[in-house]
């Protein structure tokens, strides 16, 4: 039986990133939902990875409920298919939080360049993937082109206002050492992270977004780390090692992905959620506020 089309419940689209999708559920609420979709080298595949958005649902509502005393986040609810959340509407900073436990990506990139990363002086002779004495806060804004611009610290306060800045790295800072400790006793290793925080009505800061998944972070396992080179990632090498193999351009249209790619894939990322929560994924399929526990 096919509903008629005025009884399907209407819901406002608000946005699209690439693998998530964003509604207005009212005017406090958005629902966020995690697709299967999956990205590499920047271009969304025509394959998805079946179950991706519920593991990184249930991996970001996990950090989310075990982050709260570190500080407040938008997390109303994790619905039942798993893979959408309800959230508080925020007034979003137009920064994100980069954490960076480890130097790779960009920050490997500005340090080879200029001995720094938004600002900060490292020490020199650093290798790429190597461990930071510290984890730096580098902040960075959202460009037109949708890449992510590293930016220091006096534009991102320029831009949040210092006192705001202040609070948001400091609690970035709490958050990365928090998952990054926990996630190195399951053998994982959270390289470097993003976050993105708003602030509500009575102008408090919130976590918002998603947290700590794959996704806004590098993963990389821990077995075999060998600074002086770029690492694995955790959840998305096969993905990767498949695309070069096939001699890809790396410009749309991505190749399709042959099913031994996918289920490896699949596994990598239940098997990230497993080592992190401690959950069995198939519990969290049958229950997914057994991560709010
Ligand atoms: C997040 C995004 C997309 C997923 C807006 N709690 C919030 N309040 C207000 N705005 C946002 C949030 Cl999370 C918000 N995004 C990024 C886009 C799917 C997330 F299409 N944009």
């Amino acid at each position: 039986m096919v509903p008629d089309e005025s009884s399907v419940p209407h819901m406002e689209h608000v946005a699209s990133g690439k693998v998530r999708e964003l509604y207005a559920l009212d005017h406090e609420r958005l629902l966020l939902v995690a697709t299967d979709r999956v990205s590499t080298f920047d271009v969304v595949l025509p394959t998805e990875i079946p179950d991706k958005g519920r593991v990184l649902t249930g991996l970001s509502a996990f950090w989310f409920a075990r982050t709260r005393a570190i500080c407040p986040n938008h997390l109303l609810a994790v619905r039942p298919d798993g893979r959408s959340t309800e959230c508080r509407r925020l007034q979003m900073l137009p920064i994100e939080c980069v954490i960076r436990g480890y130097l790779s990506g960009s920050g490997w990139r500005d340090y080879r360049a200029t001995g720094e990363v938004c600002g900060h002086r490292l020490p020199e002779g650093l290798r790429e993937s190597e461990r930071l004495r510290e984890p730096i806060f580098t902040p960075a804004t959202k460009t037109a082109s949708g890449h992510d611009e590293n930016i220091t610290r006096a534009q991102a306060g320029a831009l949040v206002g210092p006192a705001r800045l202040a609070e948001v790295e400091r609690l970035s800072l709490a958050l990365y050492r928090f998952a990054a400790d926990r996630a190195r006793q399951c053998g994982i290793i959270i390289a470097d992270t993003k976050f993105e925080f708003g602030q509500d009505g009575d102008g408090r800061l919130v976590l918002g977004d998603e947290a700590l998944t794959p996704d806004s972070s590098r993963f990389w396992p821990a077995d075999g780390y060998r600074p002086g080179h770029p690492q694995p990632s955790f959840d998305k090498q096969f993905v990767r090692d498949f695309c070069e193999r096939t001699g890809w351009s790396k410009t749309p249209p991505g190749p399709e992905l042959p099913e031994p790619v996918v289920a490896g894939t699949r596994a990598r990322y239940v098997e990230a959620f497993e080592r992190l929560t401690g959950i069995a994924f198939a519990a969290y399929l049958a229950d997914p506020t057994v991560v709010l526990r």
